[in-house]
């Protein structure tokens, strides 16, 4: 908490310098203590001046994801307003989970700068280095049945996928089931868990990775060709802080629009941005290919194929390529 007194303080004052005596005196602490501080601070990425005579000033925040940096930050009327923010995690969304049967509330969110096991679908991992991307789970507790719950997943995407256009000015496009692509290229990726009973859903966990500020050399070589960041589609450097800030806020706007005016309009919103229709697809489904064109994703958000002998078929899970 003191970090969080001391920023304060310091944001307070940034065009003058604050004095040792003055921090001491107002956070009833030591000036020996509040020396500590400011090193701790300084080791975070903090730049703050320090003066003898004058006492410390704050040059410069670095990015992080912390919540003293991101609430004043936030915009959002609940969403993120509790952040538990960790330098390492295995995955913020198994912390998430925890955190959820626990007790926790529904807009409370996890952010890790790394994530050691990074998960994506199907068993797979999500390559999480430190420091320049959003590994991000947000705590849903919607009042619906079960069968509404892929809803959100589509809600979820939607949301993603617009508060990177809003961002950027760059179109995205979401890919069945869950990919954000620009360039034809994954630079999101969700993977949302769901802990229900027959009839009622406890808590939906929305696990939401973005590269953010990955150069093309720091992906590994298996994923080099086919991922990318937006640094590497704007070619500059992206405030993670701010992006988080937008993901948040579409993330709110998109969940009360659910809530309010129903799946069809998530579902519409949707095929707008993935523009699947018509497409022709090949679909591995475990272990299975079919290869057909795409017709429609459904509200349990299925992917509804006609395969080449003129058969519909519905895909429940699986990873699709587009072909020409
Ligand atoms: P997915 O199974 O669709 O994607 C995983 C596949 O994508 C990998 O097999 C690999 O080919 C590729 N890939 C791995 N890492 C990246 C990356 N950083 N960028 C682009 N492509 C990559 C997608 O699963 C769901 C990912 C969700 C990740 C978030 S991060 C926060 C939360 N916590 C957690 O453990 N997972 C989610």
């Amino acid at each position: 908490m003191m970090d969080d007194d001391i920023l304060q303080l310091l944001r307070e004052h940034t065009s003058d310098f604050l004095s040792g005596q003055e921090i001491s005196r107002r956070l009833k602490v030591s000036r020996t203590a509040v020396w500590k501080r400011i090193e701790r601070l300084r080791a975070l990425g903090y730049e703050i001046e320090g003066s003898p005579r004058l006492g410390y000033r704050l040059v410069q925040s670095p990015d992080l994801l912390t919540p003293s940096e991101m609430k004043p930050a936030l915009r959002t009327n609940w969403m993120g307003k509790r952040i538990h923010h960790f330098q390492t995690i295995d995955s913020t969304n198994s912390k998430a989970y925890q955190l959820a049967l626990n007790g926790a509330e529904g807009g409370e969110v996890v952010i890790s700068e790394s994530q050691e096991k990074g998960r994506g679908r199907l068993g797979r991992q999500w390559f999480s280095p430190p420091s320049l991307n959003l590994y991000l789970s947000v705590i849903l507790r919607p009042r619906i049945p079960p069968h509404q719950a892929p809803l959100i997943t589509l809600m979820a995407a939607v949301a993603t996928a617009d508060a990177i256009r809003k961002f950027s000015g760059l179109l995205p496009l979401i890919k069945w089931p869950n990919d954000i692509l620009l360039r034809d290229r994954k630079v999101a990726g969700l993977l949302n868990e769901i802990h229900s009973e027959m009839d009622r859903v406890h808590f939906v966990i929305l696990g939401i990775g973005v590269n953010l500020n990955m150069d093309e050399g720091q992906f590994s070589k298996e994923i080099r060709s086919i991922a990318t960041s937006l640094k590497i589609e704007m070619g500059q450097t992206v405030s993670r802080k701010d992006f988080l800030q937008s993901l948040l806020l579409e993330l709110e706007r998109w969940y009360s629009i659910f809530l309010e005016e129903g799946g069809a309009v998530v579902l519409k919103a949707w095929r707008d941005r993935a523009d699947i229709k018509g497409r022709k697809v090949k679909v591995t489904s475990f272990g299975e290919t079919v290869v057909g064109t795409a017709i429609d994703v459904d509200s349990d958000g299925a992917l509804i194929l006609e395969t080449e002998n003129k058969k519909q078929r519905r895909v429940m899970a699986g990873d699709v390529e587009y072909r020409k």
